[in-house]
């Protein structure tokens, strides 16, 4: 295959970011060593029926002795960036208070060697981890917790300082505040709409305490936030007020905040009691310059009648991956440009992209053409939004291994490298090998 077949005749900007991503609890296991305290993971894996199969983040992919290996495996496949989450029990047991020195030689020894290998390392400071202890007083319902993630957001950056290229704050605050306080799919489990919104405007608040706190120390690394993030579709004419409704409570109920200062009308009208008492100048200081908008793109929602899907369409023409996502690569192109429409950022970070297949491992080999296709035809999309004048500055495939999969445990397989859980054994799928020439003709590496 020649270069340019490689590359589909994409040009990107020769510093574009090609890179794969993960997060703490998904893949590192070793959750008590080294001074680690309880998350709170740990504790609503240890309930049974929370988790598929009962099970749990304890090993997982051993990441936590396996880093260098697995960084060898982005390096020998072109990439250059690397994007990862750091335990906050890791370095805070139990939560605020002493810094667990250890917990951060274990990040040191990462970022570095990520740099060693020409990985740009891009840190997420919260991935869903939080420290139990916190949970025991309320968590993110609890009124100090910004100050508690400020201070923890310092003690990250003062170790890592500018070796970092860039923190999120937060990944998918939707996920912590929606599935973890009223849905209870998510750790701490708690169904509560009330708590939840509460929940939800901590995080924000966090957000903006961290941000600022991080600007005052002079971080040089950049500063932004992940989000997921959906086109909402309605399926007919009569579907479009609930569908403006589905899109303001997933997708601007943190868009807004963060780039306004305030919550969206009309879900907020929506929620009623429910909503928690704000302080509009706290609510307003969440909205901080930031240097980057992580879009973590899936699926988009389609709004039929009462049902808000995420399998599409219905029908047999819809491609679906293993999770019943409707397959829909536009979405991408679509959300980028709605993003920098009316939430301008200096630039976008596609911060996760990718799919579960059920895919088969034979003779030594997964042969998985369904997400070599998932990921060159979101590429393309996202290629199609820059062309159209959307700052995009990187590409992160979600995931780099098969790993945790929160509720679904280890049933649903999002990594471009096989996993076997028993020995440990990573497998390059064949979409891994794709990336790697892919990325290799993007940035002119030499074989
Ligand atoms: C991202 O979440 C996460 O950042 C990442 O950790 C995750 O592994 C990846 O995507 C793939 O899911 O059906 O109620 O049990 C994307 C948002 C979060 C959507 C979990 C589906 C299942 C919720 N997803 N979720 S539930």
């Amino acid at each position: 295959m020649t270069t340019h077949d490689s590359a589909f005749g994409l040009t990107f900007p020769p510093d574009f970011l090609w890179g794969a991503a993960t997060s703490a609890y998904q893949i590192e296991g070793a959750t008590s060593e080294d001074g680690r305290g309880p998350s709170i993971w740990d504790t609503y894996g240890a309930v049974p029926g929370n988790i598929l199969g009962g099970e749990t983040g304890t090993v997982a992919c051993d990441h936590y002795h396996r880093w260098a290996a697995d960084l060898d495996l982005m390096k020998a496949m072109h990439l250059n960036a690397y994007r990862f989450s750091v335990a906050w029990p890791r370095v805070m047991p139990g939560g605020t208070g002493p810094v667990n020195a250890a917990g951060l030689d274990f990040y040191e020894r990462l970022v570095d060697g990520a740099l060693e290998r020409g990985l740009e390392p891009h840190v997420t400071l919260y991935h869903w981890d939080l420290p139990q202890a916190l949970q025991d007083v309320g968590g993110w319902a609890h009124p100090d917790i910004p100050h508690w993630f400020a201070e923890y957001a310092l003690a990250v950056a003062q170790r890592l300082g500018d070796r970092v290229a860039s923190y999120a704050t937060f990944n998918e605050p939707w996920c912590s505040a929606e599935l973890g306080y009223h849905v209870g799919r998510h750790a701490p489990g708690l169904r509560d709409l009330r708590t939840s919104l509460l929940a939800s405007y901590h995080i924000h608040l966090s957000h903006g305490q961290a941000v600022r706190a991080l600007r005052e120390a002079n971080t040089r690394a950049e500063l932004g936030i992940v989000l997921n993030l959906y086109p909402v579709d309605a399926a007919t004419e009569a579907d479009r007020e609930t569908a403006a409704l589905v899109d303001e409570k997933i997708n601007r109920w943190y868009l807004d905040p963060v780039f306004r200062g305030t919550f969206p009308e009309r879900a907020w009208a929506h929620y009623g009691d429910a909503v928690p008492e704000i302080d509009p100048a706290a609510l307003a200081a969440v909205c901080q310059p930031l240097d980057f908008l992580g879009v973590n793109y899936y699926f988009r929602q389609w709004v039929s009648g009462n049902e808000v899907r995420r399998s599409g369409p219905p029908g047999a023409g819809t491609e679906r991956t293993a999770m019943d996502w409707e397959v829909y690569p536009e979405g991408l192109h679509r959300l980028l440009l709605d993003l920098h429409r009316e939430y301008p950022a200096p630039r976008y970070l596609i911060t996760e992209n990718g799919a579960a297949f059920d895919d088969v491992f034979g003779n030594g080999r997964v042969q998985d053409d369904n997400r070599v296709r998932f990921m060159r035809t979101h590429i393309e999309q996202m290629h199609r939004a820059m062309e159209e004048g959307v700052p995009v500055g990187g590409y992160f495939a979600w995931s780099l291994l098969d790993n945790f999969e929160w509720a679904f445990g280890y049933s649903k397989r999002f990594g471009i490298v096989h996993v076997d859980y028993e020995t440990q054994v990573r497998t390059p799928k064949a979409s891994a090998e794709w990336y790697a020439r892919f990325a290799r003709a993007q940035r002119g590496v030499a074989r």
